[in-house]
Formats: C-alpha cells, structure tokens, sequence
C-alpha cells in the first residue's frame, strides 16, 4: 500500500506492508510542504499538498520525483477514473484533471438531493463511483461522477474505539481493484481497517438509466485490523503487487 502523509516538516510518501504495517520504502516532501491527497495512475504515484499549491509526479518503483505539476487553491484529496485525476479542496465541489498536465477538465457539485455536500475530503475511484469521506465526519458518500449527486452514504461511526484519544478524522480510502479489499484509516489513526459493505447492493455501474434512491443505508462490517501503527495523517491508495 502506498500513503501520504502530512504536517509540515514531517511529511512523506512511503510503501507500507499491508499485512504488517511496516514502513517499507520513504520519500521525505520538502520540510515546507503538507502532504495530502494521493493516487497510481500508469505507474505515477500522483501526490498533493495542502497549501503550498504543487503535486509531486514520482516514478512508482524508485519514488524518485519524475514531475511536478501546479494548480490554484488548496489540495485535499486525489483519485483516478476513467482516465482522469480526481481532486477535492475541501469544498463541494470536486476537479476532474488531465493526468498528463494536471489541466481542468470540469468540476462538479456535490449535493445530497439539493444540499451542497462541503468539506469533500480524502477520494476513491470503486466501480465507476467516487467516495468521498467528509472532513471531520466518520461518513463517507457514494457520489455519481457524471452529476456529483450522493447515491448514498457509508456510516463508519464506532469504528475506531473511543478509547483511542490521540485518534484523529477519518481521512484514508483505498481499494484494491484486483482483489476487491477496501481500506479506511485516519489521521493519527492506531489502525488500518479493511472493510466490507454489507446489507446493500451491488455497487451499480452508471448508465444513462441509472436509478438511485433505493440504495441507503449500508453499515460496515470489520474483516481485519492491522497491527497498531501511527502516522500524521494518511490518504491512501492500495495496489497489489
Ligand atoms: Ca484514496
């Protein structure tokens, strides 16, 4: 698993063992950067930072710094589908780009039947739809690429115990494609949990005839933790090998 992590100073991409949270490879940011929102795309592991307005290209194998793209405003959360890079800055409104030169493409609203959805945080691309965890919340939304509509909402209240006081927001999706495993974690975050979606139905691929509306309500379910483990703040992007 490949992740990012943040704070000033302290900010890196590493590859991580999956099965026992061991840091296997580092590559520290420059000591003034916030690292945020990561994706693989063609091999490019794609990194954002939060203010300082710079994404880092890397080559996935070395982490040695292939590209640096730039853009406007604050960076949060970054994902891939269909052929593009997928971004939020902690507003409603998500930012499809060409993976090529990092240029818009067109932005989306995020609504929940008419109510904006702000604070869009750390992104997944599953089966033609994003997940977006919202800052500060434990709920992630299944949102439409084409129309930035929530077809529902994940509800992952109560899975990080209270107990966990240094814990902090949930702000870490990944999905394996070629096994199916999802992954959540958070800042601060102990644990990486995978986990299961369970009482709903298959995730829907779009088409023109998409019907929504009949798909709420979905609970998790843990299948496993890691062992404990802390990082600064994750945004996470699984890959098999
Ligand atoms: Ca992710």
């Amino acid at each position: 698993m490949y992740e990012s992590t943040g704070i000033t100073g302290s900010s890196s991409l590493r590859r991580v063992d999956l099965e026992t949270g061991t840091v296997l490879q580092t590559h520290l940011l420059p000591a003034d950067v916030f690292g945020e929102g990561l994706t693989l795309f063609d091999d490019r592991l794609i990194q954002l930072t939060w203010t300082s307005e710079i994404a880092f290209v890397y080559d996935r194998a070395s982490f040695e710094l292939v590209d640096q793209f730039t853009y406007t405003g604050s960076g949060w959360g970054l994902t891939d589908g269909a052929h593009r890079l997928i971004m939020s800055n902690g507003t409603s409104y998500l930012t499809f780009r060409d993976p090529q030169d990092f240029d818009t493409i067109r932005q989306i609203q995020v609504r929940d039947g008419l109510n904006p959805i702000s604070s869009l945080n750390e992104l997944e691309f599953i089966h033609g739809e994003i997940l977006a965890n919202v800052y500060q919340t434990d709920l992630i939304a299944r949102i439409r690429p084409d129309s930035g509509q929530v077809i529902a909402w994940i509800d992952l209240t109560g899975l990080l115990p209270p107990e966990r006081q240094r814990a902090e927001v949930l702000n870490g999706i990944a999905f394996d494609e070629a096994t199916g495993r999802l992954f959540v974690t958070g800042k601060f975050w102990p644990t990486l949990f995978e986990i299961e979606l369970v009482d709903c139905p298959p995730l829907p691929l779009f088409s023109d005839d998409f019907a929504s509306g009949n798909t709420r309500g979905w609970s998790w379910s843990l299948e496993a933790g890691m062992p404990a483990r802390t990082t600064e703040s994750t945004e996470t992007v699984a890959s098999s090998p």
